[in-house]
């Protein structure tokens, strides 16, 4: 089906649920929504069929950009500069009343839809399902985050899903239109797991495959690329969980070496112990290139912040720089970094429109780097 909606920014209400506690008090607030749902059965996403909830504002909090779209939740934004049209794949966030725990069982998605514009903060496209869970063969549950490439004439759909023994793997998509839709192959991507794909294809040509994230997203359970389903998460003293990457072989659908971690240390040259949980990976990493160095940015999970490190090389290692985007309302956030047109601009997600930490919105705002090409640090609010 192909279900064409446009939608300019819309007028976007407050909501009820205090969400600088949220971040605070994160067990409290995911048990405080789940509450809430099963209470007001009310956890559907925004459109025609459901009425939306009139909330009270909050006028004290001013958001410096609003939802891309409002009608679905949308979220994890994968954005890329196809035939000079933005294209943006989102996770498809849905209320399907699971409950809300730290396996992010809550994120229960069915499907991708992409979103297309033909410049920042022009019409916004949504150019209807593009892929759904049944009809990818080895998946039982969960589309998590997705990424896009372009090669070899075609394009291609990376994304998580867990496999029929409930193990989060990475798959590959395949389509002739940007928009979709995509077909699935068969099964998983040989020798991927966890979660957040994210591809990057270097000047050269050779396109890598990051990936990653703990807690629900399983890496804990990945040592040496064997799954361990007994390991734990590690102690505030261990050595930091680190991404995954691999370079993908020519037909994009299968990795053409093992995969290896992505080191990501700090001024000193040390990796991060997991205490230094401000600064060490999470999740939602994302790889791009600005003046010859690439920069690898991602999530800090449980602290909320998404920061960035920068390296001479796609496998790094990367030396770590600083903040990249404050925390924002909800308790994930995801982004991606791209270019349109010359200028820089970050995507990435908060929960505006529900205050409901898995039912977010996509959103942009520009970046802007330092001339020592550093990134000027950003937040999702107006001061
Ligand atoms: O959308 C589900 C998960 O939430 C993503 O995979 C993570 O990056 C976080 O945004």
């Amino acid at each position: 089906m192909s279900l064409h909606i446009t939608s300019s920014y819309p007028d976007v209400r407050g909501y009820s649920l205090n969400q600088s506690s949220m971040l605070k008090h994160k067990f409290t607030a995911w048990g405080m929504s789940a509450f809430l749902c099963l209470a007001m059965a009310h956890c559907g996403a925004p459109g025609k069929t459901e009425t939306k909830e009139e909330k009270p504002a909050t006028p004290e909090k001013k958001y410096a950009s609003q939802p891309l779209v409002s009608h679905i939740y949308t979220a994890d934004p994968s954005a890329h500069v196809f035939d000079g049209k933005i294209y943006i794949y989102p996770s498809h966030d849905t209320a399907t009343g699971a409950p809300e725990n730290d396996n992010g069982d809550h994120f229960q998605m069915m499907d991708y839809r992409i979103l297309s514009m033909d410049s920042i903060g022009g019409k916004v496209t949504d150019n209807g399902v593009a892929l759904s869970l049944k009809d990818v063969p080895w998946a039982s549950r969960q589309l998590w985050a997705p990424d896009a490439a372009f090669a070899n004439g075609k394009y291609y759909l990376y994304f998580p899903a867990k496999d029929k023994d409930g193990i989060f793997r990475i798959g590959v998509a395949t389509g002739t239109s940007p928009a979709g839709p995509f077909k699935a192959e068969p099964t998983p991507i040989k020798g991927t797991y966890s979660i957040d794909p994210c591809v990057y294809t270097d000047d050269d040509g050779a396109s890598y495959l990051y990936f990653g994230g703990i807690w629900g997203g399983q890496l804990q359970h990945w040592n040496n690329n064997r799954y361990d389903s007994t390991a734990q998460l590690k102690k505030p003293e261990e050595t930091a969980f680190l991404p995954r990457v691999a370079r993908l072989s020519k037909d994009m659908l299968s990795l053409a070496e093992p995969v290896r971690e992505v080191k990501i240390v700090d001024s000193t040259g040390k990796l991060f112990t997991e205490k230094e949980n401000d600064k060490r990976f999470f999740e939602a990493v994302w790889l791009h290139k600005y003046n010859n160095k690439y920069y690898l940015s991602y999530s800090t999970g449980d602290t909320h912040n998404l920061v960035y490190a920068i390296g001479d090389h796609p496998y790094g290692p990367f030396v770590y720089k600083g903040l990249l985007l404050k925390p924002v309302d909800g308790w994930t956030s995801h982004h991606s970094i791209v270019e349109v047109g010359g200028k820089w601009y970050l995507f990435y997600h908060d929960t505006q429109l529900s205050g409901k930490t898995h039912l977010r919105n996509v959103k942009v705002l520009p970046l802007q780097y330092n001339a020592d090409g550093s990134i000027q640090p950003m937040s999702a609010f107006i001061d």
